[in-house]
C-alpha cells in the first residue's frame, strides 16, 4: 500500500519503516501515529527483528505535528488534543525501551516533533544537507516528545537552550560536532550506511546490544555507585548467553563470529 501513513519493508534481520506523507514533509496525524506505533510493535514482536531504521518518503524526515490540525482558538488546545499522552509520549518511551536499537536516517528536516523523534531514536544518522530544527517556539509552543530531556543531555544547557529558545535550524554537520547525532555523511550515501549499520546489528550479539541500551539509558538516572552494581548484574546476564561463548571461541580461533540470528 504505497499510500500507508507509514511503509514497512522487511529485510534480512531488521526493518525500516518509512513515514510516509511526503506532502507535508512527513507531518504527524493521528492516522501516521496509529500506523507508526503498529509498525514498531510488530517489529519488537518479530524476534528475527534485530533492528528499526525509521526513515521519511520525499524531501524530508518529518516535520511534526501537522498544524492542519491544530486551527484552535485561545483556551481550546488542551480540550481539543491529547496527543502528547496518548501518541507522542508513549512513542519516544517505546523506543527508549525496546530491546533493539533504533536508527534514525534523516534528510531534508526534521522540525518540532519529527526532531524529536530523531533524538528518541538510539543512532541519528543525518545526511550533510539535512537541518534540524526545534521549531516550537515559532509557533507558541514548548519543545515536547522528549526534546526537553535529549537536548540538554546530548549537548549541554547552553546549547539546548540556544536551540530551543530561538528555534534555529541546526546542519547536521553541526549536530554530529555537537553530539546532538551520531554522524553527518554525504547525502548520496545516507541510506546505503544506513542499511549498513542495520545488517550490522543485525548480526551482531542481540543480548548485548540490548543490555547495552539498557546500561546507557540507566546511567542517565544512576549515580556511579549504581551503575556499576547495575553493569556487573547486566554482564552476568551477558556473559551467560551462548553468543558470548561464540564470540571468545571465534577470537581464540581467529574467525569471524557467528552470532544467533534470532532474539530470544
Ligand atoms: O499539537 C500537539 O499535539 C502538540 C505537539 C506538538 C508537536 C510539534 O511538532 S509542534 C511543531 C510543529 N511543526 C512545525 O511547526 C514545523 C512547521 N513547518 C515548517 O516550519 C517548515 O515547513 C519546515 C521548516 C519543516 C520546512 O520548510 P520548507 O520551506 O522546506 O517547506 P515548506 O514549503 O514550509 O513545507 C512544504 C509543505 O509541507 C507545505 O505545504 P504546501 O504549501 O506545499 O501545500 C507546508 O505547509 C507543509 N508542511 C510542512 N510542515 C508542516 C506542513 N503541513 C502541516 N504541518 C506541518 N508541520
Amino acid at each position: 500500500m504505497d499510500d500507508a501513513p507509514v511503509l514497512v519493508d522487511i529485510r534480512d534481520g531488521y526493518r525500516v519503516l518509512t513515514l510516509n506523507r511526503p506532502e507535508r514533509i512527513n507531518a504527524f496525524n493521528l492516522a501516521m501515529h496509529v500506523a507508526l506505533r503498529a509498525a514498531i510493535e510488530a517489529a519488537t514482536d518479530d524476534s528475527a527483528c534485530r533492528a528499526i531504521l525509521i526513515t521519511g518518503a520525499g524531501r524530508g524526515f518529518c516535520s511534526g505535528q501537522d498544524l492542519n490540525d491544530r486551527l484552535v482558538q485561545p483556551g481550546e488546545f488542551a480540550k481539543k488534543t491529547n496527543t502528547l499522552e496518548e501518541h507522542y509520549n508513549p512513542l519516544i518511551r517505546s523506543l527508549h525501551a525496546l530491546p533493539i536499537p533504533v536508527v534514525a536516517a534523516v534528510h531534508g528536516v526534521a522540525a518540532g516533533a519529527g526532531a524529536s523523534l530523531a533524538l528518541g531514536c538510539d543512532i541519528v544518522l543525518a545526511a550533510r544537507s539535512a537541518r534540524f530544527i526545534q521549531a516550537f517556539v515559532k509557533i507558541g509552543l514548548i519543545p515536547d516528545a522528549g526534546s526537553t530531556w535529549a537536548l540538554p543531555r546530548l549537548v549541554g544547557m547552553a546549547r539546548a537552550r540556544g536551540l530551543a529558545l530561538t528555534g534555529e535550524p541546526i546542519g547536521a554537520e553541526q549536530a554530529a560536532d555537537w553530539g546532538l547525532i551520531w554522524k553527518a555523511v554525504d547525502d548520496e550515501a545516507l541510506m546505503t550506511e544506513a542499511h549498513a549499520l542495520c545488517a550490522g546489528f543485525a548480526s551482531a550479539p542481540a543480548v548485548a546490544l540490548a543490555l547495552t541500551k539498557k546500561a546507557l539509558n540507566a546511567s542517565l538516572r544512576n549515580d556511579l555507585a549504581a551503575q556499576l552494581e547495575l553493569e556487573r548484574d547486566l554482564q552476568y546476564q551477558a556473559g551467560a548467553t551462548a553468543d558470548y561463548a561464540e564470540g571468545v571461541r571465534a577470537f581464540i580461533e581467529k574467525r569471524p563470529p557467528n552470532f544467533a540470528r534470532q532474539r530470544k
